[in-house]
């Protein structure tokens, strides 16, 4: 029997990618004026990096006409790209006015087939004039990032419906400084804290610019949820998971949301003198406390299974939150996307719903990513098309927790999915794939995959319909 979970009508349906996946044919496409990324520069320095040495080449530039129809093909009514920061101000002071033509068309395209534009400042993709300064460790770089948002809230304002400041600031944090996945991969923990706190500070200068314009559209911040999981009750362990929410979620989603850095993480890393205290000032936390956000987006693919230390760190050269607060527990037998190696806990997002709305008084929100990313998905062709039923499932499952803490009157208002059309995965490439529609590397070709049907008939009918056996299986 089918059991039918019906959303509001005004539900947001839609998808989220990012300038620096999208946008290029190649890692020397610097069409339209665009200027070098720190991605551009690692690739063409290590190529070996990346997989099979691909570089991101959707072309989004040429192609976004015919992308945009595509989400609306889907039956979405929202849409989340990104401004590349290299694109629109590629020297850091001087507007290029070939970005913003192509955004202005990007934003009236995505208008014109109704869906609600959805625009993210900042996803992983730093310009290198940026990084030649230091990056985020260098406090001159929140100015450069308030003065590059200001510029595009004053160009674009309300010609989107909801800007973003950031996407996973925390996954550029742990990335560049503590885990080896983002250039300049640094393995310096304290410049990870410096940087976190730049990050926090640039967020809430962009905010404070936005506000002086008095739009009439909203301002948000995206965040990785990556929801700790102990490995069992003992006190060590809950310590651990305790630890890695610190870091993972509340080091950004605090500050951010309620106006001050968590005073716990702060005694914690203040034992080890690892908190940067001298670069701390007076007015930056005042701005914290000052300036606060209108929505939430949240991206959750995984938890983090937790564990404690097995061994005593060396506090002398401590190099992640994971080698010196807590371990990864490794749970047998658990439900696992092998080909990210990720795993798979769908309920997780549920519970992320409901802390928002007690720890985070409720405030709007809306899942930003998720989804399924599976490599060689061609073996899955049948005549032509891709059958990714486990795609489906994934969603599925997903959803039907939403469902469940939006009767829960959590204020969630959408579900935006990674991603419509496959696209370039950073290090990854385009080895796992996880779009509804398929991208032919060889051609260029876009295909619909039997998920893109599934998602046509869900959005166009606002209705999550699962069997009673899925319903009693979650
Ligand atoms: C998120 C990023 C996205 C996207 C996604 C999937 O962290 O915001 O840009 O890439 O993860 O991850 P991956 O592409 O590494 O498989």
């Amino acid at each position: 029997m089918d059991v039918k979970k019906i959303f509001p009508e005004d539900f947001l349906w839609g998808s989220a990618t990012s300038a620096e996946q999208i946008e290029t044919n190649s890692s020397n496409d610097f069409r339209g004026g665009k200027s070098e990324t720190t991605w551009n520069h690692w690739f063409n320095q290590e190529k070996s990096r990346f997989f099979d040495q691909q570089f991101s080449q959707n072309d989004f530039f040429s192609k976004y006409k015919e992308d945009i129809k595509i989400a609306k093909s889907l039956n979405f009514n929202s849409l989340r790209v990104s401004i590349s920061w290299a694109r629109l101000i590629p020297d850091g002071k001087n507007v290029n006015e070939e970005g913003v033509n192509f955004y202005k068309e990007v934003f009236e395209n995505m208008r014109k087939n109704n869906l609600k534009v959805f625009v993210v400042l900042h996803h992983f993709d730093l310009p290198m004039f940026a990084q030649n300064k230091g990056g985020w460790v260098n406090k001159t770089v929140a100015d450069d990032f308030a003065f590059f948002a200001k510029k595009a809230f004053t160009i674009f304002g309300n010609d989107v419906d909801a800007w973003f400041t950031f996407n996973e600031p925390n996954i550029v944090i742990s990335g560049t400084y503590w885990k080896n996945g983002i250039y300049p991969h640094e393995n310096n923990f304290k410049d990870g804290m410096i940087a976190m706190w730049n990050m926090i500070v640039a967020h809430h200068k962009a905010i404070a610019a936005f506000r002086t314009l008095n739009l009439q559209t909203k301002i948000g911040f995206i965040h990785a949820i990556i929801p700790a999981i102990p490995r069992s009750n003992h006190q060590a362990d809950l310590k651990a998971a305790r630890m890695s929410d610190l870091f993972e979620i509340e080091s950004f989603l605090e500050p951010i949301i309620n106006g001050e850095f968590p005073q716990e993480l702060i005694r914690e890393l203040e034992i080890h003198n690892l908190w940067p205290k001298d670069q701390i000032l007076d007015e930056e936390i005042k701005l914290i406390r000052d300036y606060k956000i209108d929505l939430i987006g949240l991206n959750y693919y995984t938890p983090n299974r937790v564990k404690s230390l097995s061994y005593m760190p060396n506090w002398n050269n401590p190099i992640a939150p994971e080698t010196h607060w807590f371990n990864h527990y490794d749970l047998q037998n658990k439900r696992m996307n092998p080909y990210r190696g990720w795993e798979i806990f769908p309920k997780a997002i549920y519970d992320i719903l409901l802390m928002i709305k007690n720890k985070y008084q409720n405030i709007e929100c809306f899942i930003s990513e998720n989804g399924m990313g599976v490599a060689g998905e061609k073996q899955f062709k049948v005549n032509g098309i891709i059958q990714d039923d486990y795609r489906i499932d994934f969603h599925k499952e997903h959803i039907y927790w939403i469902h469940k803490a939006l009767n829960e009157n959590v204020n969630v208002i959408g579900y935006q999915m990674w991603t419509y059309i496959d696209n370039w995965s950073w290090l990854n490439a385009y080895k796992n794939r996880y779009g509804f529609i398929e991208l032919d590397l060889k051609t260029g070709n876009r295909i619909p995959k039997k998920s893109a049907t599934w998602m046509q008939q869900l959005a166009k009918t606002n209705t999550l319909v699962i069997t009673t056996a899925e319903e009693n299986k979650y």
